[in-house]
């Protein structure tokens, strides 16, 4: 079993380093963080550290480490809520001594020595959820990694929302959710919005772009961002604004990062595959939401053609 596998390599290492994904959502931190709780607590000889960068919106969450370079010897990583090498935060991953990957994203590339890839988890905090379940005589849940967990199941899921929900998901959600930690405090910081945001959605819903074949796509410019003072990351997390809207079967969000000097983009869909055409812009994800960078606003039109016959043909078969 693989979850047994992973721990009996945790177990082996006196050292043991979690990385995450650029940009890295609730999920992502969540399961990162709720794993290096559940691991301090089980074994609290052990150094575990969790690196990366954090972003605004997940710094509540808990801190994250800064370690020097000779750390990397000796140690185990486990990178966590990442399917391609390229996404990883800190390309130190590669000075471990062995590598194990936990992801829930369809498998682009298999590069580390134990992977444990499976899309049947809404979330990548609900396999750590289950890599407590299967392991339960050894490893000690704690409030604050229960809380990371909670955090990232919610995110991944939409509350509990989108069709990659399962009885488990439900299950696991109460086994953490039974948990000491404060509930009302992790949905406010989780979802509260500044008025800035709320008047950037009520632009978005104002101006969105829509196509006959189904599509509802919004071009947001480094402009648009400075003009309502939101950050690349919240905007291009407002994606799903543009879903559950009856004539849209396929939403995209195309969102100026300046940081990178590309543009990033989102699929969404109820009905056409999207991963496919993710995947052919360089990019990658799950079969209903993905995502890939583009180069240009030249670009972003041709996806948005590509995307548009995508529609036509889903809505017309
Ligand atoms: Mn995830």
């Amino acid at each position: 079993m693989v979850q047994k596998a992973i721990l009996e390599k945790i177990k082996s290492y006196e050292t043991i380093i979690i990385h995450h994904h650029v940009s890295p959502d609730p999920d992502c931190i969540g399961s990162q963080l709720g794993l290096k709780y559940l691991l301090l607590a089980s074994y609290p000889d052990k150094k575990v550290y969790a690196v990366g960068t954090h972003v605004d919106r997940t710094r509540f969450l808990g801190e994250l480490d800064v370690i020097e370079d000779d750390v990397y010897k000796d140690a185990l990583v486990v990178i966590v809520d990442v399917g391609d090498k390229k996404r990883i935060d800190d390309d130190r991953f590669v000075l471990g001594k062995e590598l194990i990957k936990i992801d829930h994203h369809p498998l682009t590339e298999a590069f580390c020595q134990l992977e444990w890839v499976d899309t049947k988890y809404a979330a990548c905090c609900e396999m750590i959820i289950d890599f407590y379940v299967v392991n339960k005589n050894e490893l000690v849940m704690t409030d604050v990694a229960a809380k990371n967990l909670y955090a990232g199941l919610l995110t991944d899921t939409g509350r509990f929302y989108y069709n990659s929900v399962t009885e488990r998901t439900l299950r696991y959600g109460a086994i953490v959710y039974q948990f000491g930690f404060d509930k009302q405090d992790l949905y406010a910081n989780l979802y509260y919005k500044s008025i800035h945001e709320l008047k950037f959605m009520g632009y978005i819903m104002a101006n969105f772009k829509y196509t006959e074949n189904g599509l509802g796509y919004m071009k947001i410019t480094q402009e648009i961002l400075d003009e309502f003072e939101v950050t690349t990351d919240f905007a291009s997390g407002m994606v799903n604004t543009l879903g559950n809207i009856k004539e849209i079967v396929m939403w995209m969000f195309f969102t100026a990062d300046k940081k990178l000097g590309k543009i990033r983009t989102s699929f969404r869909s109820r009905g056409p595959i999207v991963n496919k055409l993710a995947a052919k812009y360089g990019g990658g994800g799950h079969v209903w939401a993905s995502g890939t960078l583009a180069e240009s606003w030249e670009l972003v039109d041709k996806i948005i053609h590509d995307a548009d016959l995508l529609c036509k043909e889903y809505v017309g078969g």
